[in-house]
């Protein structure tokens, strides 16, 4: 239920949202092709009976179904900005809740480093996952501690509506001070582990597409610079360090060198 959503007024300063109808047509979900124009073929995902697997490194496994996870928690909306590594940029209102209330429900154990989520693996829905060069299911990982930072947010719906499929129905993740391919799609499984996650983009090229994939125009793409980016709908702008969340996320990093 979207209707009553309380706004979060910390994230609630930028005033230059992108308009609807260009960011639920402009995606990145390579399960349904690679061309920005996937809105059409994503709508054969099914999210009927949709349920998410907590496992590895927490006191007790469990299996929950979506409507009735979503419904623990209090929902919100927040205005985030969202930076692709191919150096384009949106604003987006979410709706979902912090990822931190999921890791304390889940009861993660102490020997819990990172946690590795992964996206559905249906070929039959999903076209692209036919496709034997690429190693699905998508994957992505995090710190514990990256996770529980309080930016880190469950997405379960985007301008007061239910997620569209194209945006990662029913839940995804949102990092907006990471490069995109980190806000994982449509989640099946969350799974606590001490080992670092290999993800997907990092396993087809870890010198591009790295680990941490944070937001820093003074660290260029091997074929591109990441100094500006093209904000959609609009004109350029200058891209900022953790994409204008340093002051949330900076402590992360501090005992890291260029990240
Ligand atoms: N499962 C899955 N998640 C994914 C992707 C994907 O291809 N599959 N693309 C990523 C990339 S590269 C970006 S930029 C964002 C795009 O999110 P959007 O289409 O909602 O803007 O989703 C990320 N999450
Ligand atoms: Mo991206």
């Amino acid at each position: 239920n979207m209707a009553n959503i309380v706004r979060n007024q910390r994230f609630n300063s930028l005033t230059e949202v992108t308009p609807e109808n260009l960011s639920s047509r402009y995606n990145n979900f390579f399960e349904f092709g690679s061309t920005k124009s996937i809105w059409k073929e994503a709508q054969k995902l099914n999210t009927e009976g949709w349920t998410i697997n907590v496992s590895g490194l927490v006191e007790k496994p469990f299996t929950v179904d979506i409507d009735s996870l979503i419904s623990k928690f209090s929902l919100e909306e927040r205005i985030y900005r969202h930076r692709c590594v191919e150096a384009w940029s949106m604003v987006i209102p979410w709706t979902g809740f912090q990822l931190s209330k999921l890791v304390n429900l889940s009861r993660p154990l102490s020997s819990a480093k990172f946690i590795e989520f992964k996206t559905f693996y249906n070929p039959k829905e999903a076209s692209e996952q036919k496709a034997r060069w690429y190693p699905w299911p998508y994957v992505e990982g995090l710190t514990l501690e990256e996770a529980q930072n309080e930016l880190s947010f469950l997405v379960v719906g985007a301008y007061g509506k239910t997620l569209h499929k194209q945006f990662g129905a029913p839940i995804r993740l949102h990092l907006p001070w990471k490069y995109g391919f980190k806000s994982i799609k449509s989640i099946v499984s969350i799974r606590f582990t001490s080992e670092r996650p290999v993800s997907f983009w990092e396993y087809l090229a870890s010198n591009e597409y790295g680990f941490w994939a944070n937001v820093n125009p003074n660290v260029p793409h091997p074929r591109w610079s990441q100094k500006t980016e093209r904000v959609l709908g609009g004109s350029s702008r200058a891209t900022e360090i953790y994409n204008g969340y340093g002051p949330e996320v900076s402590y992360l990093y501090s005992k890291h060198q260029n990240l």
